[in-house]
């Protein structure tokens, strides 16, 4: 569900359409915003670690950044979290995991 074209990574277009699956249409301008903070090498895509390190961090109690697109971000975060994309965000994680280990043994060909 989010790697639709199952390339390995999150595009501009997946993200958006995830927003829209949780209930928030992003207009295509703050889609690049979102994806700018996830994305930690700017290369332009999320690939599934920058997409789980994102999700499994906490947001920092001081930093209160009230702007609509933090907030924005915030809200999807937290749809992403509830209990019915648990699974979804599991099979991520098991992918983030199973890719682990795969370098580990320096198999991966990503
Ligand atoms: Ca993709
Ligand atoms: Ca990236």
């Amino acid at each position: 569900m989010f790697d639709t074209d199952h390339n390995n990574n999150i595009d501009g277009k997946e993200f958006q359409q995830l927003a829209f699956q949780l209930g928030e249409a992003l207009t295509n301008e703050e889609v690049t915003e979102a994806i700018k903070q996830i994305d930690k090498n700017q290369d332009g895509v999320i690939t599934f670690d920058e997409f789980y390190d994102w999700w499994s961090s906490a947001e920092h109690p001081d930093v209160r950044d009230d702007t609509e697109r933090a907030k924005q971000l915030r809200v999807l975060k937290m749809k992403l979290r509830s209990q019915s994309y648990m699974r979804a965000v599991s099979r991520l994680v098991e992918k983030v995991n199973q890719k682990a280990a795969a370098q580990e043994l320096g198999e991966y060909n990503f």
